[in-house]
């Protein structure tokens, strides 16, 4: 079909569904569905909500952006055909340069200007959103009719890397074809192949690797999609991802992750490029190559995902449709570089390469269990990719630096506070508390409310004393009688306790003292991890009295004060401890024999033991400022650098 078909007009109105592939097989795979419209132009495209929703679901976007990320501050380069920067979706572009235009317009139908829009359009109530949406975008436009040339690709690459993107995406690719794949290369099982004699392997090409290394060593992640040919196996310079030097050192520094497409339901797209290797390193038993294109493949949505319309605005265009439709793995590129600005933007401190292995770690497994030959490391999820990863450990800065967020040796599977009269009350006050910082597996910092792990005393209370909450084991008491007073002494393993008094005639009066010691635990409540607390001792002492006011109705009432003093545990949040100043009292009247002689009735007011004294200092991280963060992943620089690749390229592997 002629590519000239593409900005065809009409008088009458139309919707266009383009379909648009990779920008080097733009002249063979071009295909157009115009369907003729009723003379008024309806809205025949969705609104920006609904346009890309199905798409922003199946990659968990929302769940990232409930979370705060939304790639702002981020910059994401792209060398493309070039991009329409009238349209609204792409306010967010904050430079642009070609070396065939004095101004940026969009040469191939759209195809840059729909993935910057995949990548980061703007939310604005048109066109569509982009996955992250608050991101900057940079766009070199390197081409003539869809065709990107090396010399362009490389050029762009450095000016994207020399104006600090974070971030490269290539949409594009060498083309090649399934039948020639099959002819010049064999599978040894496991989706590894092997060149056969005679054959220059296309895939072999280095023409761009010094620029990628210049992107990658500079903290850039390039992402680079698989290939439309339907092969089992990348093109280029996908495959350059995962090439490593003779000591199994990845050249891009794990910096640079290749993206096959799938359809809605997951399912890989035909025309994708599959997760498959070209061996190079054979050996007599089978392959040695310590890494395969599949540790680092990753696919996104690639099936007609609504995009940004190219030259909407332009008279020529009559359909007006701010949105198009797109397909190929040149969307899933777009989409995960998008997904890539948010981790860069939630953990600024974070490796390139250590933001790659999040995402392929948290992908969700797709086909065969597993990493496999197909879908590498499967589907993109963003709201995987947003939660902690592994053991979460509190957050301490690193002493030396004071930079440095590091887990502190405190696991907050192990941490929790249980019983007493201290609770997550007492701790209401504290914003170290209510966002303290964790750290998880990958170095990342969580905010963690830890007043979530404290339990609440009043249904842990137990009066197993007059002075109470202190201790679950059995209380002993022991009658003693000294002269005209008598009384009870109690003790436990930890408590030890008297109260003796003294009848005269209808008045009852006693006194009560005791001591608790209490192992890591504090009037009753035991702490553990980034809640412990360390031993404590409280004494307590008070006074009971009584009065029978008629021969059958005793009134009685008691009054306890304690005193607490406690040691902090050092591997606590909670740091230090003053002394606790508590006290209960209770107040009652009974009446006996009321209906025959064995039975009372009582009525009793208790104000349980509470503190009415007393602090405790909580010290904790609650936040990271990243200034100081000079690293590639800080905000500081960065550069990155891109190749692309020679169309022509597939008729000179055969040669031979
Ligand atoms: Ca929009
Ligand atoms: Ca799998």
């Amino acid at each position: 079909m002629s590519h000239s078909l593409k900005y065809s007009t009409s008088s009458s109105a139309m919707m266009r569904k383009v379909v648009k592939y990779l920008p080097v097989l733009l002249a063979i795979n071009t295909s157009f569905d115009v369907v003729a419209a009723s003379t008024a132009p309806a809205p025949s495209y969705p609104t920006e909500a609904m346009a890309n929703d199905a798409t922003l679901k199946q990659i968990g976007a929302y769940a990232a952006w409930s979370r705060g990320y939304t790639g702002k501050g981020v910059r994401i380069g792209f060398v493309d055909t070039g991009a329409d920067l009238t349209h609204p979706d792409l306010i967010n572009v904050i430079a642009a340069k070609s070396p065939y235009y004095s101004s940026m317009v969009d040469v191939d139908r759209g195809h840059g200007t729909g993935m910057l829009s995949l990548a980061l359009a703007a939310k604005n109530n048109q066109g569509i959103i982009g996955v992250a949406y608050e991101a900057n975008g940079l766009i070199y436009a390197g081409g003539i009719s869809g065709y990107l040339l090396n010399s362009d690709i490389n050029n762009g690459i450095k000016w994207l890397a020399d104006n600090k993107s974070d971030i490269i995406n290539l949409s594009l690719g060498a083309r090649q074809t399934t039948s020639n794949f099959d002819l010049y290369y064999k599978n040894i099982g496991d989706g590894i192949y092997v060149r056969n004699k005679g054959v220059t392997d296309p895939y072999s090409s280095t023409s761009q690797l010094a620029s990628l290394q210049y992107a990658t060593s500079r903290g850039s992640i390039v992402v680079m999609s698989a290939g439309n040919d339907s092969n089992p196996t990348p093109t280029s310079p996908a495959v350059l991802a995962v090439r490593t030097d003779a000591a199994g050192n990845l050249l891009l520094g794990g910096r640079a992750i290749i993206v096959g497409a799938v359809d809605k339901n997951n399912v890989i797209a035909n025309y994708s490029n599959r997760a498959g290797h070209i061996c190079q390193n054979v050996t007599a038993t089978g392959c040695a190559d310590v890494v395969q294109v599949k540790d680092y493949f990753l696919v996104a949505p690639g099936g007609l995902v609504y995009e940004a319309n190219a030259n909407y605005t332009a008279a020529s265009n009559m359909s007006k449709n701010p949105i198009a439709q797109d397909l190929g793995s040149s969307v899933s590129s777009a989409i995960v570089s998008g997904g890539i600005s948010l981790i860069r933007q939630a953990w600024p401190s974070l490796k390139s390469e250590q933001i790659v292995q999040i995402l392929l770690k948290t992908a969700t497994d797709l086909g065969p269990k597993g990493v496999d030959s197909i879908y590498g490391n499967g589907l993109i999820n963003l709201d995987a990719a947003t939660r902690p990863i592994g053991a979460l450990q509190l957050a301490k800065i690193a002493g030396v630096s004071n930079t440095q967020l590091v887990p502190s040796s405190v696991a907050l599977s192990s941490s929790g506070m249980v019983g007493g009269m201290v609770n997550k009350l007492s701790f209401t006050g504290s914003q170290v508390m209510k966002s303290a910082q964790v750290v998880d597996s990958m170095g990342r910092n969580f905010s963690v409310d830890m007043t979530a792990g404290m339990s609440n005393s009043l249904l842990n209370y137990v009066p197993l004393t007059s002075y109470s909450g202190l201790s679950t084991t059995t209380i002993q008491p022991v009658d003693i009688s000294i002269g005209n007073f008598s009384g009870v002494a109690y003790s436990s393993q930890n408590l030890l306790g008297t109260r003796v008094g003294h009848q005269l005639g209808d008045f009852y009066w006693g006194v009560e003292v005791g001591e608790a010691n209490e192992r890591s635990s504090i009037l009753g409540t035991k702490g553990f991890g980034a809640l412990g607390v360390g031993d404590s001792n409280t004494r307590w002492y008070g006074v009971h009295l009584s009065q029978n006011i008629s021969e059958n109705v005793n009134l009685y009432s008691n009054w306890m004060r304690g005193v607490t003093r406690a040691n902090a545990d050092p591997s606590s949040l909670i740091t230090e401890i003053s002394q606790v100043q508590t006290q209960t009292w209770t107040i009652g009247v009974t009446k006996n024999k009321l209906i025959d002689s064995q039975d009372s009735l009582s009525f009793q007011v208790t104000q349980l033991p509470r503190i009415t004294q007393g602090y405790a200092t909580v010290t904790g991280v609650t936040g990271y400022q990243y200034s100081n963060v000079t690293e590639e992943g800080g905000l500081s620089e960065f550069l990155c650098v891109r190749r692309g690749y020679l169309p022509t390229v597939m008729d000179k592997w055969v040669s031979s």
